[in-house]
């Protein structure tokens, strides 16, 4: 771990009190603070995030997440009679309003299932919420089971059969959350029917689970990458995961991750109409760890070997983000230490002919969340395209060759994220991750 982030990690823990610490302060009934409990056990990357949601919506979005954890518990076992398993999925939706309901019939691996051995405390709480709150979670957990239990039976062939399973699992979840927002005042309605964007949101996301997990999945006999994709490049899915044919491997890897990819424009045409800063944190930092996530896993061999994962302390950097803006003292005791840090590690220029150096040194703090955009445009492109006898409109040798030097400049300058090219330009994006 590097300095900065043992600084980072160091006071995101000082920052952040432990997550019991928190449950326990809340003023709450004893099933909301079970809930909360159930939240943290069954949610690495979003019990944080929903904890620092306006108060308005934080237990709604909790309870909302735990149904569909409980759902999705049924989803993941393995170990159950399919009949039954559709039947469970297919009225899950309906058991929300029946106090007491609880499922014991998981698996003994089914890491989630105490959430369903004592789901009647996410039932309590469900039936405590307000009905437009109600509405919204039982009509998305309806449609989700639904769709969860026509792939319990149908495999996952096309690219299109891929989108509509990530829609089921997680694109419904964002177009649910957008109805939500709106449910409670802070958003401005139009979000909401912005669905295709909501959808994207979902399914970036899923992807790049499905695209990380591929080889735990793939030993578990879990079954996620479109057959008509990985059937281009091997000829048994166990192949995936065999040394023997790696480069296949990683050349069917990168044409999902750029089909993911393909969802990053309508996810940044999504948070830019979110107006409420704890909303677009929630949204924000999901999405910027599945960046980071599928930028590791982009052309990595390593992921067809074992489950990569970006590192803690970077995933701390990216949550680090929501410090408000107004936390300026906070920000500047960071900036200090951060700057001490350098300055112990680097060699001293004070006094020397080096010392304006330093004024290079001062840091240039942008907006959180803040995309820079490079824009590199052609340069007497007709006249190469000429000299080079590339075909108009678009010349197969001239395209790739401009991938060619992007992925150049992305492999040498690793601040950018992501890019594109429009015509003879190359558009680059880095992203603000620190302050
Ligand atoms: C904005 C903010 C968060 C968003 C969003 C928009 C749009 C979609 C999502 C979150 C959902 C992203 C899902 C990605 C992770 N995949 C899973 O959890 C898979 O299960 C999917 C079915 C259950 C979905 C539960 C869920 C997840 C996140 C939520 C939420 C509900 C409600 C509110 C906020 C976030 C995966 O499960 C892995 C596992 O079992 O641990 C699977 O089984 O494929
Ligand atoms: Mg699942």
């Amino acid at each position: 771990m590097n300095p900065e982030e043992v600084v980072t990690s160091v006071l995101y823990l000082l920052r952040h009190a432990s997550a019991e610490e928190k449950i326990q302060k809340l003023k709450c009934s004893s099933e909301l603070i079970r809930c909360y409990q159930y939240l943290e056990q069954t949610s690495r990357s979003f019990a944080a995030v929903i904890q620092e949601l306006h108060p308005e919506l934080k237990d709604v979005i909790c309870i909302y997440y735990l149904v569909l954890r409980g759902l999705d518990t049924v989803e993941d076992d393995m170990t159950l009679e399919i009949k039954y398993k559709k039947e469970v999925l297919e009225t899950f939706y309906e058991k929300l309003y029946i106090r007491g309901w609880s499922f014991a019939d998981s698996g003994p691996n089914e890491e989630d299932a105490p959430l369903l051995i004592e789901f009647d405390v996410v039932i309590t709480e469900f039936l405590n919420l307000k009905k437009e709150y109600q509405d919204v979670i039982a009509k998305i957990t309806r449609e989700m089971g639904m769709g969860m239990s026509k792939y319990t039976t149908k495999k996952v062939n096309t690219v299109e059969d891929w989108n509509e399973y990530c829609h089921y699992v997680a694109g419904l979840v964002g177009i649910g959350l957008s109805q939500l927002f709106v449910a409670s005042g802070l958003e401005p309605s139009g979000i909401e029917k912005l669905e295709a964007l909501s959808n994207s949101m979902g399914l970036f996301l899923q992807k790049t689970n499905i695209i990380r997990d591929v080889f735990e999945d793939v030993i578990d006999d879990r079954r996620f990458w479109p057959i008509e994709v990985w059937s281009k490049h091997v000829n048994l899915v166990g192949d995936l995961i065999n040394d023997k044919y790696l480069t296949q491997g990683v050349n069917c890897l990168n044409e999902l991750c750029l089909n993911a990819i393909e969802h990053i424009p309508d996810v940044l045409d999504y948070l830019s109409q979110i107006h409420d800063r704890t909303i677009f944190s929630f949204c924000a930092i999901p999405q910027t760890m599945a960046i980071a996530t599928i930028t590791l896993c982009l052309n990595n061999p390593k992921v067809m070997s074992e489950n990569v994962k970006i590192r803690k302390t970077e995933a701390i950097r990216v949550m680090k983000q929501k410090i408000a803006p107004t936390d300026a003292v906070f920000l500047k005791k960071l900036d200090i230490l951060e700057k001490n840090v350098q300055l112990k590690t680097g060699p001293s220029m004070a006094n020397s002919k080096y010392e304006y150096v330093r004024g290079f040194e001062t840091f240039e703090a942008v907006l959180p969340m803040t995309f820079m955009v490079v824009r590199l445009d052609g340069q007497n492109f007709t006249k190469f395209s000429a000299d080079h006898g590339f075909e108009k409109p678009n010349d197969i040798k001239a395209l790739e060759l401009m991938n060619f030097c992007a992925q150049r400049i992305m492999s040498k300058v690793s601040d950018i994220i992501f890019s594109y090219g429009q015509s003879d330009e190359y558009r680059y994006k880095t992203f603000s991750f620190d302050l």
